[in-house]
């Protein structure tokens, strides 16, 4: 994320400068790896475990947003935790046809190699929030409306979707109530009428001060099983929001309060929870406003490794900078994509013409961080995809630290244009062992190049 200085009143233009040189251009200093997002704002999680991967969906919150001004989603993932992958925008609100704005926090879930995405957004002819849902081949899209309407509209947001063991899903969503329905086996269509869940306080906890709402329950509810045990997991109270969760017997209740998940915490006003297993541990989901200039629509995603405790109930879980530990470490032998990233400094993404995704708008003393890169007895040389149409500059390999141990440096000549790729290729001396790996950029002034993806010989 670039920030634009230009647009802010000069007071605060400082005020972020200052923070910028704290927190971005420390010499060497070991990066935080929450918010798993740098390079854009980021709200309202979603993860999905699939293959493998962990795939988390997003919404966008807009550069200098004063208001929940979202057009599009996002789509990440990662096999570790910690390096992420960008997949850009595989659905926006113009993929609906029906509705004219506000892509706010849905879930995607995967069924008969089909992924579906249940997703608020404003119905134009009602101007009432409505679900929709975007169907895809593929966990990363693109995604097209399944049914070319809403699923369903009673004004309402926060879809979240479980399909019970025996194979009955269900639709939850809701705020300021909560409502359930029983999808059908193709994911699109429905039985029976939306049903309200009683918002009971003995269900949803007691909130007081607020005659219109009695419980905490406030939205973004997470439903799923665990051991046999049911858990929604939602924003309560507000403003500001904590975590808070319930557990039943089954789907559709009765609902017990069990108290808090995510205390308030991270200067934003909202919260929105995503639980998932993988790998043998458990991973909770959640947005704040940590990022320079972040606040409470300028929001982004974090995880946070956790455990059930015996009984089956939640921790509590505190916000970190740390972030969930690296499930195993990278390959560097294999392609990997420049829009992997544990954290980075000044890049952005776009859609590479080559396919996927590139980083650009790199300049002089920018970085990007991926972490626990296993070289084992040793890399000999790296390779990167790059492009540039300006007079290129150089890509320097880095170990720990954006100022670490320089163990190669690959030159990169202009190519005529922002997408004419070409590959570089040089030495590498030094690279033995599992490090962290800093791309430190180097060169002139202006905009250097663009990387589309990377990967070093043994
Ligand atoms: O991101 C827009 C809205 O803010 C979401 O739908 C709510 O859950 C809250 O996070």
């Amino acid at each position: 994320m670039k920030l634009r200085f230009r647009v802010l009143p000069g007071r605060a233009a400082l005020v972020i400068m200052a923070l910028l040189c704290v927190v971005v251009t420390i010499p060497g200093t070991a990066r935080a790896d929450n918010p798993i997002v740098q390079t854009i704002y980021t709200a309202d999680p979603a993860p999905l475990v699939h293959n493998g991967r962990v795939y988390l969906y997003t919404g966008h919150d807009e550069d200098g947003s004063t208001y929940f001004t979202m057009k599009e989603w996002r789509v990440w993932s990662s096999a570790d935790l910690v390096n992420w992958t960008d997949h850009g925008s595989p659905m926006s609100v113009a993929t609906f046809s029906w509705a004219s704005a506000d892509a706010w926090a849905g879930q995607a879930v995967e069924r008969n190699g089909k992924f579906y995405w249940y997703v608020p957004v404003k119905d134009r002819a009602s101007g009432q929030m409505a679900i929709g849902v975007g169907v895809s081949d593929s966990p990363t899209g693109p995604f097209r409306d399944a049914i070319g309407r809403p699923l369903v509209r009673n004004g309402e947001i926060d879809p979240t979707v479980f399909i019970d063991d025996n194979g009955q899903a269900y639709l939850y969503w809701g705020n300021p109530n909560l409502w359930y329905v029983r999808l059908n086996a193709d994911m699109i269509s429905y039985s029976g009428s939306p049903t309200q869940i009683p918002l009971t306080t003995a269900g949803f906890g007691t909130r007081t001060g607020n005659a219109s709402r009695p419980t905490l329950y406030e939205e973004g509810p997470w439903v799923y099983k665990r051991n046999g045990l049911y858990y929604n997991v939602f924003a309560a109270k507000c403003c500001s929001e904590f975590i808070g969760y319930s557990t039943a017997p089954g789907p559709t209740g009765p609902w017990t309060y069990r108290g808090t998940v995510m205390p308030t915490q991270g200067s934003s006003f909202t919260n929105h929870p995503g639980v998932i297993d993988f790998n043998g541990g458990s991973y909770f989901f959640y947005h704040n406003g940590a990022l320079p200039g972040g606040g409470g629509y300028t929001r982004s995603v974090a995880v946070e490794k956790f455990a059930y405790n015996a009984d089956g109930t939640i921790p509590t879980i505190n916000m970190t900078t740390t972030g969930a530990p690296q499930v195993g470490t990278l390959n560097p032998f294999v392609r990997q994509e420049a829009e992997t990233i544990a954290w980075e400094s000044g890049v952005e993404t776009e859609p590479a013409g080559e396919g996927g995704m590139n980083i650009g708008w790199i300049e002089n003393g920018d970085y990007v961080k991926v972490k626990g890169v296993a070289f084992g007895s040793g890399a000999r040389s790296f390779s990167a995809r790059v492009a540039s149409a300006s007079s290129g500059g150089r890509i320097e390999l880095r170990l720990d630290g954006a100022n670490g141990t320089l163990v190669g440096t690959c030159t990169v000549p202009g190519t005529g244009g922002w997408q004419t790729w070409t590959t570089v290729t040089c030495p590498v001396n030094g690279a033995t062992g599992t490090h962290d790996l800093y791309f430190r950029y180097a060169g002139g002034s202006g905009y250097l190049f663009n990387v589309n993806w990377w990967q070093f010989t043994s």
